[in-house]
């Protein structure tokens, strides 16, 4: 397989640490977000939506990192990324979403590109609106992990899950931003249970070839 990803990328680390947890060897082939590669025409022949990641595999090109997840679980399905039970899968998708479709659009680069030059905010005017949603998401995703009877070590019961996939690239992010995170227990527990795994660890942007 091969992985078009950035070292940065939240979307990218998603699926490197869904591939490293399954034991799927591949090639990390790095596309330059600050550098625009993503939107030279060579990328998008890959990606016609000029984002990372995307996952190439016997000749067809995966894109949206949850969709890519769900592909490895189903080509993959060991060790599980999913829960068994049919209510369980729906808890551990729905933590997914409300990271990957909530808190993440908000706070991408085009997104922080576009607020920046079409209403002029400077760095600090930026990093209010990415504290904002980080902070708004990240209460919300902490409340429904503290109130729900599945969490345990990890955020599914001691299952390391697409769940997790998720979460800890999104607090790398707010850790970049210097976001408050003291308020968020749950989520920096299991941000740390899952940091002591070397899936986690082998996927992190400070691990990549293309780490600047
Ligand atoms: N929903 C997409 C999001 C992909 C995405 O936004 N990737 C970011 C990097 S984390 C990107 O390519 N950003 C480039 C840009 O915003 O111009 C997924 O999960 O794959």
């Amino acid at each position: 397989m091969k992985l078009y990803t950035f070292f940065r990328s939240s979307a990218a680390f998603r699926v490197r640490i869904a591939l490293n947890c399954k034991g799927i060897a591949y090639e990390a082939l790095p596309v330059s977000l600050p550098k625009n590669e993503h939107k030279l025409t060579q990328y998008l022949a890959v990606h016609p939506q000029g984002l990372v990641p995307a996952l190439e595999d016997g000749g067809n090109v995966y894109v949206q990192s949850l969709a890519v997840m769900e592909y490895l679980e189903e080509t993959h399905p060991l060790p599980p990324l999913l829960p068994a039970i049919p209510a369980d899968r729906a808890y551990v998708r729905a933590l997914a979403q409300i990271i990957a479709c909530e808190i993440h659009p908000l706070n991408n680069l085009r997104t922080l590109r576009y607020v920046k030059q079409q209403f002029g905010l400077d760095e600090e005017g930026v990093n209010l609106w990415y504290r904002h949603w980080i902070a708004e998401g990240l209460a919300g995703l902490e409340a429904y992990i503290a109130g729900a009877k599945s969490s345990g070590k990890y955020c599914y019961r001691d299952q390391v899950t697409l769940a997790d996939c998720c979460l800890v690239p999104q607090v790398f992010n707010a850790q970049r931003y210097r976001c408050e995170l003291a308020p968020y227990p749950e989520i920096m527990r299991i941000f740390a249970e899952c940091m002591q795994l070397d899936a986690f660890i082998a996927a992190q942007p400070s691990s990549q070839p293309d780490a600047v």
